[in-house]
């Protein structure tokens, strides 16, 4: 396969140690004026998180509601903004050079830089051809793949997290009016450990802190997460928060140059001087040992507490507002040093030095990402989170509380209106109300199970809202069969990428506008809403010119598709819907729990914030209205001798699959993708030298599976551990290792060895 090949000129450097805000969006810029042209791009630039401007599609972290600064976005959104308002165009004549044979062995790099699709595609069964096919004719198609369907569950829809939240209420009103559930979501593979620890412990399952309490903490843990590249705009409230007197601790297994020291691009002494140093304390944990540590942490807090009492735990919120103190603390007080310290990897002194820290803070946040949610034990890791913050009475106080910081710009809007395969009832009774339709109550299928399902032949139709499917999701073999199964797999994109190569036997591609683009529908200019990490929803509103006449928004597919398949379901007001979107938001507020007012608030100046029941007045809507703690049992994953724990990751010129450029800047990587970090004493001992090119082969109940020619880059992580980025990567994680109760794949930690490449 060709489609890794441009990593010839791969280059390793040392990696930085820090994070320079102004070179990063230097080098943005020059990738935003190359796609998009001086002009163009600068337009775009000035609208980006502004009032009346649009939402930045890079990432969910928020922009905050009162100094909006005149440039409020980062490197990341730069590229994202040119990724999509790209000047490049895939117009017919790519279809005739480039049948999907072609398109298979491609890089997703090479996908991603042919530009934007500007009309809709389609390629008949038994051909190996897309060719041009009008909009009715291409709805039409589907619609009646879905209308000759005996059960509805043999359709699939998926969403990613960029749809707004318009769209996504229409999908899954389309798709529960046509009668299932299956509607995964990147969600699946994201944060659903997150959600689902939340909502048992406190009861809902989002982040309980603003913005605002970010500057009043006295101390952030930043777990499992690299903000530095993944969250750059976090650096800068991190920066804030510690120059106001914040201690902030990282807890990693790799050491991110932009939690040791951060550039500030919107600061002077940023931009001239030697920045902030962000981690005070900086843990280089093993993978997986989080919830080890987690358990230490609440032992030595018991412990304290015990000799003094009253001095470390909050005994009246814990009394008043808990439930299962008692047996988690009988439970902990019994946890095995020695698997401690064979999980977690830390000296005993630097847990002790943590456990003062938390004491010594009167409000705690714990910030999170993908590094805690794909786990098998990902959702109980979670819970240990809570736990120790509920011991500390540190949650639904300012400056206190829990902060999974979540990675798409919509992707916790898109969860809010009802993209959720396990719908609550709340909701399904919200829509038989309004719509007067009985919706279907028993469970769709998440990102795994789907898969599965095609796998075994129980799905006929894959639809895609935006994402891309067969590349990020875990199992890339197994997946990419199961796909192929399909006889008909359809994707609404902007972009080309490998989930157009790898399809059903019919396949059609429907272009749709991006975020930053104008839509014009009958009733005039609309505006979506999104919403943040932080529950904060607001108008986006698009400005650039559409980058074909052709393309159709979100909705617009959506209202048009669904009153071709509708035909003898309940009558729906698709029209009004797609004529003017404040009809929608009207419905969403009639609809969605805990949205009444929608359409109204979101127009008020700068938006609004969901209710929050911790968050706004420590109230928990768990059954018995009280925070829960949990008793968690201590597994360590187990490692044969000669193996090493593997993680995938994001690299700094990438988007999920997006890849931008083969460049990692703070990881010191030129040129290439194909690179594995390991501790040099690994290298070492399992007889290798560093630079050496090796293939990567994980280790699962049901065989093996092997990712060739990876590059041995020795690195600051801890014996046993190893990190390489994903898509390449995917092909390891087995199907069938998901992380108990959220379902989401052990993208974090994979048994892999290493073999001399072949
Ligand atoms: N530029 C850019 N921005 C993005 C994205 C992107 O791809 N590119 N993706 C977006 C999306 S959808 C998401 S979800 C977020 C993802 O944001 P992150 O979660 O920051 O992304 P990852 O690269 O997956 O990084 C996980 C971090 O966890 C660490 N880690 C791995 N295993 C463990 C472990 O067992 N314990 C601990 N404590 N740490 C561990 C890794 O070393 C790494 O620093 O970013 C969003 N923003
Ligand atoms: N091994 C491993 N696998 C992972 C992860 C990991 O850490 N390791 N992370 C997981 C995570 S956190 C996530 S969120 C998923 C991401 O999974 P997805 O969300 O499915 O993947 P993306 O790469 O973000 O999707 C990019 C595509 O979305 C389309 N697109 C972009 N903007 C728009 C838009 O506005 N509208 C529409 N309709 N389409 C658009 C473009 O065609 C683009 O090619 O991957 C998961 N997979
Ligand atoms: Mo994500």
């Amino acid at each position: 396969m060709e489609q890794y090949g441009e990593d010839e000129h791969l280059r390793v450097g040392s990696a930085p140690e820090h994070a320079a805000g102004v070179p990063a969006v230097v080098r943005s810029l020059r990738m935003l004026h190359d796609q998009v042209g001086v002009a163009r791009g600068t337009r775009a630039l000035l609208r980006i998180n502004q009032k009346h401007g649009f939402d930045c599609p890079g990432c969910a972290w928020p922009e905050g509601s009162t100094h909006r600064k005149v440039a409020e976005f980062c490197e990341n959104g730069v590229k994202a903004v040119a990724e999509e308002a790209t000047e490049r165009r895939i117009t017919e004549d790519f279809w005739n050079e480039h049948p999907v044979s072609d398109l298979r062995e491609r890089s997703g790099y090479w996908l991603g830089q042919q530009g934007r699709l500007t009309q809709p595609v389609y390629k008949p069964p038994g051909s190996d051809h897309y060719a041009p096919i009008g909009w009715d004719d291409a709805l039409d198609l589907v619609a009646a793949e879905l209308r000759r369907l005996d059960n509805p569950d043999r359709a699939v829809f998926y969403t990613s997290g960029r749809t707004s939240n318009e769209a996504a209420y229409l999908f899954q009103l389309f798709v529960r009016a046509y009668g299932t559930n299956n509607l995964p979501d990147c969600s699946n593979m994201c944060h659903e450990s997150s959600g689902s620890a939340l909502t048992e412990t406190i009861g809902v399952g989002k982040g309980t802190v603003s913005l605002e309490d970010i500057g009043m903490a006295d101390l952030i843990l930043v777990v499992g997460q690299n903000p530095g590249t993944n969250h750059p705009r976090m650096l800068t409230a991190l920066a804030a928060a510690k120059r106001s007197g914040t201690s902030i601790v990282t807890i990693n297994p790799l050491r991110e140059a932009g939690m040791v020291r951060f550039k500030d691009p919107q600061r002077i002494d940023g931009v001239l001087g030697k920045g902030t140093e962000l981690s005070d304390q900086y843990l280089q944990i093993r993978i997986n040992g989080d919830l080890a540590l987690f358990q230490a942490l609440g032992r030595r807090l018991l412990d304290a507490d015990a000799a003094a009492p009253g001095s470390v735990l909050d005994h009246d919120f814990i009394t008043t507002s808990c439930a299962g103190f008692a047996a988690y603390a009988e439970h902990v007080r019994r946890i095995d040093d020695d698997m401690v310290r064979a999980a977690a990897g830390l000296q005993d002194a630097e847990i002790d030095e943590l456990a003062d820290r938390l004491m010594r803070s009167d409000r705690v946040i714990v910030c999170w990402a993908m590094g805690l949610t794909q786990h098998k034990n990902a959702v109980a890791t979670i819970r240990e989170i809570v736990n120790v913050l509920l011991l500390l009475g540190s949650i639904g106080r300012p400056g206190a509380g829990v902060c999974p910081v979540r990675g798409h710009s919509n992707v916790q809007g898109d969860r809010t209106m009802g993209i959720w395969d396990k719908p609550p009832p709340e909701l399904l009774d919200g829509l038989r109300r309004e719509f007067g339709f009985e919706p279907p109550t028993h469970d769709g299928c998440d990102v795994v199970e789907s898969i599965r399902a095609m796998r075994d032949g129980k799905v006929d139709v894959l639809m895609a809202m935006g994402g891309n499917f067969v590349a990020a999701t875990p199992d890339t073999a197994v997946t990419e069969d199961a796909v192929a199964r399909c006889r008909l797999t359809v994707s609404v994109s902007t972009k080309l990428n490998r989930s157009h190569a790898v399809v059903g036997s019919a396949s059609l591609i429907l272009p749709t506008l991006g975020r930053t683009e104008r839509d014009e529908q009958a009733g005039g200019p609309q505006a979506v809403t999104v919403e943040d990490s932080m529950s904060s929803v607001h108008l986006s509103q698009g400005r650039l010119a559409p980058a074909s006449e052709t393309l159709l928004s979100e909705v617009s597919i959506v209202c048009r598709l669904a009153r071709r398949v509708l035909t003898d379901g309940p009558v729906l007001p698709w029209a009004e819907f797609e004529r003017d979107y404040r009809t929608i938001r009207e419905s969403i507020g009639r609809v969605v729990p805990g949205c009444a007012g929608y359409a109204d608030k979101v127009e008020q100046d700068g938006g609004y914030v969901l209710a929050n029941g911790p968050r706004d007045s420590r109230t928990f809507t768990t059954p018995d209205g009280k925070a829960h703690f949990t008793v968690n049992q201590l597994e360590v994953v187990d490692v044969p001798p000669g193996r090493l724990l593997l993680a995938t990751i994001r690299s700094h010129d990438q988007y999920n699959t997006t890849i931008y450029g083969l460049d990692d800047h703070y990881r010191g990587i030129r040129s290439g993708r194909r690179v594995v970090f390991v501790h040099a004493d690994d290298i070492t001992a399992l007889g290798f030298v560093d630079g050496q090119v090796v293939d990567l082969v994980s280790e699962w109940a049901d065989g093996e599976r092997r990712a060739s020619g990876f590059r041995l880059v020795a690195y600051a992580t801890p014996r046993g551990c190893a990190a390489a980025y994903f898509p390449e990567t995917n092909v390891l994680v087995p199907l069938d290792s998901t992380a108990d109760v959220s379902g989401t794949p052990t993208s974090k930690s994979i048994v892999i060895r290493l073999e001399a490449a072949r």
